[in-house]
């Protein structure tokens, strides 16, 4: 336990040796002051649990001494007990109340009473000290939660990246595909507009591979998925990575002439990537398929109804001789 400060003031010495005798404990700090004017430079420096205040001083008296405490943001909140000279009935207690003291005694003074009224003002400042320590702590651990909270977030944010997109090409996966399918179709039955899917699949990537090396191949994935994303550029264009080279593009309130344009335009984007392709049989570089289909979802249709029209198409593009679409 800390020591707890008081203040005495008194202008009569003898006066506060009575005090420091009455008050002489080891876990108390006296403090003596003998004019007000010295006594309010103290309780600027120290922080004191409790000021004993005499009344009649020269110069500056206890009830001055009281209002300028008062009227401090620093000292205004340590309490004051007067200690006045025996008690005659022309002594203005309600004055010494009036400037803020707590408590107002007459002398001699009774060394029970004067104790335990000194006691229960250094109990309160031990606890307001101990809340005041907890408080700090608390701050500090506010500070570490804020900072945890932080580090929640981020991590929380590469989680959901690391779910919903494709390590290899940074596109949408196959599960958030889903996903954004799902709502997409959901959006079409509420606003009536036509959803657009193409289904995109490299030609001859087998062969890609058999000629270049698997590592080529990813190299290849990359920027194909790349040079879609690019070509689809409308934001609300969903472009997703659903199996090994191939890819889905969810067209929202597209119509069928808006989705062919798209993908004759990834078509070309992905051919004017220009990447050799020797053992293909489609052309010398690498192309792709693209199937393609457009539903208003609902009215009697399912989402599988637009995969699986998109996904014959797909095969009559390859049927075709590949680096085409089909709707
Ligand atoms: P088609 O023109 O009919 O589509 O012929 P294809 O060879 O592209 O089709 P197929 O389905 O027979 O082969 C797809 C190949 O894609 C098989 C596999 O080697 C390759 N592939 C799938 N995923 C990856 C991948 O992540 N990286 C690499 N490098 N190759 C992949
Ligand atoms: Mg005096
Ligand atoms: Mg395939
Ligand atoms: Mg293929």
């Amino acid at each position: 336990m800390g020591i707890a400060k008081i203040l005495i003031v008194d202008d009569r010495v003898e006066n506060l040796l009575t005090l420091e005798s009455l008050l002489d404990e080891p876990d108390i700090e006296l403090v003596r002051a003998t004019s007000g004017i010295e006594a309010l430079g103290l309780t600027l420096d120290h922080d004191f649990a409790l000021v004993l205040l005499d009344v009649q001083m020269p110069g500056m008296d206890g009830y001055e001494v009281a209002e300028l405490m008062r009227g401090n943001k620093k000292t205004k909140h340590i309490p004051i007990i007067f200690i006045t000279a025996a008690f005659r009935a022309d002594v203005q207690v309600f004055k010494g109340y009036e400037c803020g003291a707590v408590d107002y005694l007459f002398k001699p003074l009774d060394e029970r009473v004067f104790k335990s009224k000194v006691g229960v003002f250094i109990e309160l400042f031990r606890h307001k000290d101990a809340l005041s320590k907890k408080t700090r702590e608390l701050d500090r651990k506010l500070v570490e939660l804020e900072e945890l909270q932080q580090q929640l977030e981020e991590t929380n944010e590469r989680l959901h990246l690391l779910s919903t997109t494709d390590g290899l090409t940074g596109l949408l996966n196959k599960r958030q595909f889903d996903t954004t399918f799902e709502e997409e179709w959901q959006r079409g039955i509420r606003t009536k507009s036509p959803l657009s899917l193409l289904l995109l699949d490299i030609d001859h990537f087998k062969a890609y591979n058999d000629t270049y090396g698997h590592a080529a191949g990813d190299d290849c994935l990359k920027k194909v998925a790349m040079a879609i994303s690019d070509a689809a550029k409308r934001n609300a264009d969903k472009v997703a990575r659903i199996g090994g080279e191939e890819f889905a593009v969810l067209l929202p309130e597209t119509d069928p002439e808006g989705a062919q344009h798209v993908a004759e335009r990834l078509l070309k984007a992905v051919s004017s990537l220009d990447i050799s392709h020797r053992g293909s049989l489609a052309a010398e570089h690498v192309t792709t398929s693209i199937g393609l289909s457009t539903i208003v979802p609902g009215q009697g249709y399912v989402q599988r109804d637009l995969l699986e029209t998109a996904d014959a198409g797909l095969y009559r593009a390859k049927e075709n001789g590949r680096n085409s679409t089909w709707y």
